[in-house]
């Protein structure tokens, strides 16, 4: 058994578009009603994939889920609805959504160190707070019972009951020595965010914990500041993320700061804590840019590099605290900008659009792993088949309905993944 981190990112649907539809995500309220362009975002995920691949990393990928998704528009009594009306034209828009791109609001993943019987277990998160993500948990388990299928080395749970909404990998990090050592589990829990929703309950936090079997000494639950929430970090990871020994970190991120450091270096002696001064960079700027909306990530040669969006990149105070980082002694030595900003200008960076499952790559459905010869395939069927282009105002039309299913269908095909169609 070789454990390795597996990057899986979501494949960008065909129906990528910005309909404004998440309260407290100010990139997608800014962008609501601009018309998005599906093909160059799904290019655009591909070539980030591909960067990672070329890193020499394991990458593999989700497909997107089907799209408009005809069970939702039939619960909510919309098959037929008056076109005037705004707000039926948003519940509507919820069925088109793409949102399946951002895995790592799929699940939360708990590798086989840290689990009672060894096996790694993932639990499809319920997103219950926003409409256009709550339907996504039921396909999102079929497929993830697809690829970690090998009930030997993984263990799929239900989402937990949607009174207690839970978004996933997003509220949750893991530390550890290394990948496959035993590590702590920190989850990440909002208990308000003013005028915007804390998305993530504590109680689902502990009920993952529970069904993954973590040892309780080896797991943390930290309150995510509401200030943070309320200042448009919707989830836990556009303000910290984590990898093997490091946190990096905005200073604002947590309730309690100095409670949640202690309680990491309690827990893992060998942890180091990257903090980013408000000084340096406002918690305005580390939302607006994403600079932790980052995956930062073990290289084969042992440094971390951390993958950034081009608008963190492009940012000068951003950019400012980057060069002293780099040009220091930290535990992170490289920084790597990608561009992903049809899935940016939706409020998803790099990090949302992977789910990390630390796993020996032969136990998974090799269908969801990428090469290179894989990567040119997804990539041809995306160019033959993606619209090049949504106006929000085209969502409902038949027309577009059947291109986006063609488009799925096409790729389902050319993966052998036929069996989620
Ligand atoms: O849930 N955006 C997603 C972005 C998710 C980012 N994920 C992480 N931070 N891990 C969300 O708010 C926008 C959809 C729209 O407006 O049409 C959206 O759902």
């Amino acid at each position: 058994m070789k454990l390795v981190e597996i990057n899986f990112d979501g494949i960008v649907g065909p129906s990528h578009n910005y309909a404004g539809l998440s309260l407290g995500n100010l990139a997608s309220a800014s962008h609501a009603g601009d018309v998005s362009y599906p093909r160059a975002a799904a290019l655009q995920g591909v070539a980030k994939m591909r960067h990672n691949l070329a890193l020499g990393l394991a990458q593999g990928f989700f497909a997107p889920l089907p799209r408009p998704n005809s069970t939702l528009v039939e619960a909510m009594g919309l098959t037929a609805i008056d076109e005037g009306d705004p707000v039926q034209r948003r519940l509507r828009a919820a069925a088109w959504s793409a949102s399946s791109m951002w895995t790592a609001n799929a699940a939360t993943v708990s590798p086989g160190p840290d689990t009672a019987d060894g096996r790694c277990h993932l639990t499809p998160a319920n997103l219950v707070t926003m409409l256009h993500r709550s339907q996504e948990w039921p396909d999102t388990a079929r497929q993830l019972a697809l690829a970690f299928a090998d009930t030997a080395h993984f263990a799929l749970h239900g989402a937990v009951p949607p009174c207690f909404g839970d978004e996933g990998a997003a509220n949750h990090m893991r530390m550890a020595a290394r990948h496959d050592a035993p590590g702590i589990e920190i989850f990440v829990y909002g208990r308000t965010g003013g005028a915007f929703p804390a998305r993530q309950h504590e109680q689902a936090s502990r009920a993952v914990a529970r069904l993954h079997g973590l040892d309780p000494e080896r797991a943390l639950f930290i309150e995510q500041a509401p200030e943070a929430i309320a200042a448009g970090a919707f989830h836990n990871d556009v303000v910290a993320v984590a990898n093997e020994r490091v946190l990096f970190t905005h200073e604002q991120a947590f309730a309690d700061p100095e409670g949640a450091y202690a309680a990491i270096r309690d827990k893992l002696p060998e942890a180091e804590i990257v903090i980013v001064p408000a000084a340096a960079v406002s918690l305005a700027e580390a939302i607006r840019s994403y600079l932790f909306n980052a995956q930062l990530l073990t290289l084969p040669d042992g440094d971390m590099g951390l993958v950034i969006p081009l608008e963190a990149w492009e940012n000068p105070a951003v950019r400012g605290w980057l060069d002293g980082m780099l040009a220091g002694n930290g535990p992170i030595r490289r920084v790597l900008p990608v561009d992903v900003r049809q899935s940016m200008a939706n409020g998803g960076g790099p990090a949302c659009l992977r789910l990390r499952v630390v796993a020996d790559p032969a136990t998974v459905d090799p269908r969801f792993l990428l090469d290179e010869a894989k990567a040119e395939r997804i990539e041809a069927t995306i160019a033959r088949l993606w619209p090049e282009q949504i106006d929000p105002a085209d969502l409902g039309r038949e027309s577009l309905a059947i291109t986006v299913r063609a488009a799925r269908g096409g790729l389902l095909d050319a993966l052998d993944l036929g069996a989620l169609a």
